[in-house]
């Protein structure tokens, strides 16, 4: 069986699946890995590294996928958690380069897979080389290691393995699932300042949880601590901690921008929020040669 040329499902199982814990399939078109673990579940698409589903055990869908949702199509798929990597958005001195970075919408490689009681984990290698990278001057490998217990733990790992210093803007793109994003507020951001993508102005800080009832594209600054969304609707509260992270931006495109967007569904802005784990803005990180950076984002889910 070939889910795509270059990728034999066959070959992927014999190598890297693990009976009840990590199996190989196709699915939206292309290559995607089966997390299972005590009954919670998550699917994760080769293409870009990027978690397309994760369900803890008894519970709704996490996170909000387009209704679109296609791979092998030369573009990143919307939803799940992309990985915006080496910058975040488009770098200030490169405004030709791809948004949100190189890896979005490239085959990764499996690169480890483990089974443990109530545990399955996945390892995915991305190195883009000069000749994918757009003109990026830098040699770098990336790992992702995505790993299902009663939560959903990704940690994406850059190490610098070129000869000169780079400077490294990047996050876990997640778009979480809401039942209603007018019955939805988010906590953990308050007094954050921030800034606001839409006026491209700071904003010093809020002092009460944030409700969406408009666009919103924040990236929050001075943000190391976990935030939380509490989705009323599914009465449940959607929490993203983190390690290795400063920033956090908050996304809903609301009805304008996601008409716009075109890949978003009939009213899809009422059921998704992106509350992303990044270094962006002010937030950069610069590796030295030979040197590692690690971000890390934990997704649970919990009673209001
Ligand atoms: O993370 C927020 C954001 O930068 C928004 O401005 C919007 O562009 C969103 O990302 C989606 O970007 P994409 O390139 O996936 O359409």
């Amino acid at each position: 069986m070939s889910a795509r040329p270059g990728f034999s499902l066959d070959a992927l199982e014999a190598r890297w699946g693990r009976a009840g814990a990590v199996h190989f399939e196709e699915r939206y078109g292309g290559p995607v890995a089966i997390l299972t673990a005590h009954g919670a579940r998550a699917v994760v698409a080769l293409q870009g590294g990027q978690v397309l589903s994760y369900v803890p055990a008894g519970g709704l869908e996490v996170l909000w996928l387009s209704p679109q949702a296609r791979l092998g199509t030369g573009k990143a798929v919307r939803g799940g958690i992309p990985i915006c990597w080496p910058w975040f958005g488009l770098p200030p001195t490169q405004p030709d380069y791809p948004a949100h970075g190189l890896v979005r919408a490239r085959d990764w490689l499996v690169a480890g897979s483990a089974a443990a009681e109530g545990q399955s984990r996945l390892v995915l290698n991305a190195e883009p080389t000069s000749a994918d990278a757009g003109g990026w001057p830098r040699r770098a490998l990336l790992q992702l290691e995505i790993t299902l217990t009663d939560t959903l733990m990704l940690a994406l790992s850059t190490e610098n393995r070129g000869e000169e210093p780079f400077l490294l803007t990047e996050a876990l793109h997640t778009y979480l699932a809401v039942g209603d994003i007018a019955a939805v507020r988010v906590e953990g951001l308050e007094r954050r300042p921030f800034i606001d993508q839409l006026t491209k102005r700071w904003v010093g800080g809020e002092d009460a949880p944030v409700t969406i009832a408009g666009e919103v594209d924040r990236i929050y600054q001075e943000t190391p601590d976990a935030v939380r969304v509490v989705d009323t609707t599914h009465a449940r509260c959607l929490a993203v901690a983190k390690r290795g992270s400063q920033s956090t931006v908050l996304w809903n495109p609301w009805i304008d921008k996601s008409a716009r967007l075109g890949d978003l569904g009939a009213e899809g802005y009422r059921h998704m929020v992106c509350v992303e784990t990044a270094n962006a803005g002010k937030d950069t990180v610069t590796l030295a040669p030979g040197a590692r950076h690690r971000l890390v984002a934990e997704i649970s889910v919990g009673p209001v």
